[in-house]
């Protein structure tokens, strides 16, 4: 009960101020946005809030989401993301989908119509219970202001705990105008789940037993210690150690037990190993759809027997049967892994030999052409600073860095495991805004940057420095690679005119480089750390080579050309020189 004296003593405040200082209250500092006249209240709380709610304003809902969600990768922690009505609601919607297949605490707050003209089909009505209900871990609407420090308490507690992901909050438009007396609800400190003794001591026993052991490492919400500890447990079992799609800098990839990553475009000859082993240990991997190419990679009867450790039991043996399945916060669980007696690893020879097939893949190929973005890769990973955040968007241009860049324990590496394109230019000026003293570097196709390139103005207008490497090979080369497999020849709505990506950057006062030729990439991406400017490097890749294994040339052959295809239908051509094109060889590569 409040005494009449505190209550005296707190202000009256409208329903924008208590959303402010309810974020406040429960730890957020970031905040990502395109405005709406449907929470011009709460952007007026925003304003009070200022000195501990930094304000990001972005130029496009996508954007804004993907930024949020790129908070919510890097800290473990949620920020709030704010759209409008309807049509920011729409265009946001891809960062929820994001933040929920990748299990990303997220806030989305969405200014809602008038709560009195509900059901009217009023202007850009939209029912988000309805609409975001198979995309959010969690839908709800705050119609009363005095509800909304229990809400937003409930929506991070929602968004960080269990398998965390996106809450979706609508917010209807006179409950943020009114005024009321209301306390704000401080955060709960809510202790993680530990893994049980019993289970770890089974663990133990398991991987006692095992010849060919495997752990595949996963998941979001790592932290420092964390991390730490995952570390000494897999070195000091001397275990082969995979990452998930897009999990990349889950592991120090310079150790001689990391193997190379479980995704698209993976090494085969690691998926084959994969398939000889004789345990396999899930570390916050979902075992999802991309990890195990499509669901073969393991039985679902569990002839394997597969350790799975997941913050959610409801996620465990989802798919696969596990033979033991463990609930635990990923960090506990690492370290009380950390604290067993390791195991006699009898299985080094193993260990060495799927370490062998990554050193292996990472030896540059003689690629066609005058740019070998192997080497690219290669050049680069001499240039990241060791915190350096590389973010990266769907594409086959990704394959590029996974198969050729190892990063470092101090790196991180995000991407979007739902495999949306636009992500990473926005997650990159995200990651730059949230840790301005680190470099960033964000790796885009030409496909992906003109779907969100447009927020570099956010860069610019908050004051930081991205790197963007826009790979340029004039195409939605992904889909073209699908279409030559399924029908070669008959290029079909995958060809692409670009502006010059050089030039669009340095219209709006930053740095601009276009690189063609391997050598010149080293000086180039050094000028563009030392102008302290956003920057774009577009590299102008051979368009034939479709992937890091294959060029265009490879997926045809022992096809027939059909009679339709003698006269392919060409993009109009480009005004800025098109990149090279080299020859093409049959010859498998790589
Ligand atoms: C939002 C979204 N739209 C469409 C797709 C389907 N898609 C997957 S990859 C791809 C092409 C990507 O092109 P680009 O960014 O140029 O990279 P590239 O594959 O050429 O290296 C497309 C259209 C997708 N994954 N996400
Ligand atoms: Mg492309």
């Amino acid at each position: 009960m409040d005494s009449a004296s505190t209550r005296k003593s707190r202000p009256i405040r409208h329903g924008g101020r208590v959303l402010a200082d309810a974020l406040v209250a429960q730890g957020i500092d970031h905040v990502f946005e395109v405005p709406g006249e449907s929470f011009l209240d709460t952007l007026d709380g925003l304003y009070d809030q200022s000195q501990k709610l930094r304000l990001v304003t972005c130029r496009f809902e996508a954007g804004a989401v993907n930024m949020a969600e790129a908070y919510g990768k890097l800290t473990g922690r949620p920020a709030a993301a704010m759209v409008t009505r309807g049509p920011g609601a729409c265009h946001g919607s891809i960062g929820v989908h994001v933040a929920m297949q990748d299990s990303t605490p997220l806030l989305l707050f969405v200014g809602q119509i008038p709560h009195e003209d509900t059901g009217r089909d009023a202007f850009q009505e939209v029912d988000y219970r309805q609409m975001f209900a198979p995309l959010a871990k969690w839908v709800t609407q705050i119609d009363h202001a005095k509800r909304i420090p229990e809400v937003v308490a409930h929506a991070v507690d929602v968004a960080t705990t269990g398998r965390p992901g996106p809450v979706v909050i609508a917010l209807s438009e006179e409950m943020q105008r009114d005024r009321v007396d209301v306390r704000d609800i401080p955060r709960a400190p809510v202790s993680v789940a530990f893994p049980d003794p019993a289970a770890l001591q089974q663990m133990r026993a398991m991987l006692a037993k095992a010849r060919k052991p495997v752990a595949v490492l996963g998941g979001s919400c790592w932290q420092e210690q964390g991390r730490a500890a995952i570390r000494k447990f897999l070195t000091d079992n001397d275990i082969p150690v995979t990452v998930g799609f897009r999990r990349q800098a889950h592991y120090d990839g310079t150790l001689d037990n990391f193997a190379g990553d479980l995704g698209v475009g993976s090494d085969p000859g690691l998926i084959a190993k994969v398939k000889e082993a004789d345990l396999i240990l899930a570390i916050g991997s979902r075992l999802g759809d991309a990890v195990t190419q499509g669901y073969t990679l393991l039985d679902m009867v569990g002839s394997v027997p597969i350790i799975q450790v997941l913050p959610d039991g409801g996620e465990i043996g989802r798919v696969f049967r596990p033979a033991l399945g463990i609930v635990s916060d990923l960090n506990s669980f690492a370290e009380a892994a950390a604290a067993l007696d390791p195991v006699q690893p009898v299985w080094s020879r193993w260990t060495r030999e799927l370490r062998s097939l990554r050193e292996a893949q990472r030896a540059v190929p003689n690629y066609e052409g005058t740019l070998n973005l192997g080497t690219v890769m290669r050049e680069l990973e001499t240039m990241l600073a060791p915190d350096a955040i590389v973010t990266t968007d769907a594409g086959n241009f990704a394959g590029w860095a996974t198969r050729f860049l190892n990063f470092g324990d101090g790196q991180r590496y995000i991407g979007p495991t739902n495999g949306a394109m636009g992500y990473s230019v926005p997650a990159g000026i995200g990651a730059k805004i949230v840790f301005p003293e680190r470099m960033v570097v964000s790796l885009v196709g030409d496909g992906g940057f003109m779907m969100t390139g447009q927020e570099l103005a956010t860069a610019f207008h908050h004051g930081v420095a991205p790197i963007v490497l826009v790979f340029n090979n004039q195409m939605y080369g992904t889909i073209r690679m699908h279409q030559e497999r399924a029908y070669p020849w008959r290029v079909s709505g995958t060809a692409l005119t670009n502006p010059d990506f050089a030039k669009l950057i340095e219209a709006f006062g930053g740095h601009g480089e276009v690189v063609s030729e391997t050598a010149a990439f080293t000086p180039a991406f050094r000028r563009a750390v030392e102008s302290g400017k956003p920057a774009i490097i577009e590299l102008r890749v051979n368009p034939d080579q479709i992937t890091t294994r294959a060029t265009i040339a490879d997926l045809r052959a022992g096809k027939t050309p059909p009679k339709s295809a003698a006269k392919p239908k060409r993009a109009p051509a480009a005004k800025h020189p098109a990149p090279a094109r080299a020859s093409v060889s049959a010859k498998k590569r790589g």
